[in-house]
């Protein structure tokens, strides 16, 4: 049993920490854990949270009650241009949390019980791995719903269970179960239902006791590949923080400050 500690009470999730663990969990049961945008606003806020605060290492991403990782975008809130909370403007503030669980530069795990569909589906692509119930079922409904999304949910898609396959996905709307979702690369491992914490959390664990540089780096050069000139970004951002750490690097500043020339010929040359 682990013993999760609410970090911020919010109305749509759940926000915990456990031992260095972030957890944000969808908390819509009754809906699947479709998303509105207040739920996504609370998503963003949260993530927010986890990237400023230095004893958040990994983040989990979920859905309560045993059902539904996600069932994407509330259908009973969507109105004419994208979905409508109190302040009356239709949104699809989704795809700014797609990006922040992309750049964050910690390792967010989605642990999926039930449906991942959608835009629920799309929020575990994005995801760096995913760990799935035996219980998960997988799928796209967008055509099916009047919807697609051709950002991640597409190409992402794509690069993880190849063009075809993607292809089918979006345009059958089919639904897989978790196997075939292990089988096509779609996520990282199958697990029952009553183990599903617990292994996702002994997961974070072994991403903990590695370097959390090398990690860091690791997830911006995979998204490098595939994010453009955001990507690129991304990785450079990181190999500046790596330099800033330099002795050559506080030559510079240093010698600005001291008001003498820089030194950086005592530095060395790698071949
Ligand atoms: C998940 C499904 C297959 C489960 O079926 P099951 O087990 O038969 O349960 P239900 O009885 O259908 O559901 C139980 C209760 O939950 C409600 N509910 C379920 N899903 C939603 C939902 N998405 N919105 C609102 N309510 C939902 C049911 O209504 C039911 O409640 P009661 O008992 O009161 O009737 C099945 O539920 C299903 O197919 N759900 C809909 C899945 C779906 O189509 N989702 C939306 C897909 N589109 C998006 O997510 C778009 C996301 C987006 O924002 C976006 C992002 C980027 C670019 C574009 C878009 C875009 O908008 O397209």
């Amino acid at each position: 049993m682990i013993n999760w500690e609410t970090i911020k009470e919010y109305e749509d999730i759940k926000f915990s920490y456990f031992e260095g663990i972030a957890k944000i969990s969808i908390n819509r049961p009754e809906k699947h854990n479709a998303f509105r945008p207040q739920t996504v606003k609370e998503m963003i806020d949260a993530m927010a949270f986890c990237r400023e605060e230095p004893s958040i290492e990994v983040i989990i991403l979920t859905g309560e009650g045993g059902k539904a990782f996600c069932s994407g975008g509330d259908q009973s809130v969507r109105g004419h241009g994208g979905y409508i909370g109190d302040d009356h403007i239709p949104r699809l503030n989704v795809l700014d949390l797609q990006r922040m669980i992309r750049s964050i530069p910690k390792v967010v795990i989605a642990s999926v019980a039930g449906w991942a569909i959608g835009g629920g589906h799309v929020l575990h692509v994005v995801c760096d791995l995913t760990i799935a119930a035996e219980n998960a079922r997988f799928g796209q409904t967008g055509p099916k719903v009047g919807s697609f999304d051709g950002g991640f949910g597409a190409s992402y898609l794509a690069r993880i269970v190849g063009q075809k396959k993607a292809r089918e996905i979006w345009y059958l709307c089919d639904q897989y179960n978790a196997q075939e979702a292990l089988d096509m690369g779609l996520v990282n491992k199958v697990v029952p239902l009553e183990q599903l914490e617990e292994v996702t959390v002994e997961w974070c664990k072994k991403i903990q006791e590695k370097s959390p540089l090398a990690v860091r780096m690791l997830k911006s050069s995979f998204n490098a590949e595939l994010d453009g000139q955001a990507g690129i970004q991304e990785l450079a951002g990181n190999a500046t923080l790596l330099y800033y750490l330099s002795d050559e690097a506080k030559e510079g500043f240093r010698s600005f400050l001291e008001k003498r020339k820089p030194d950086f010929k005592k530095f060395p040359k790698f071949p």
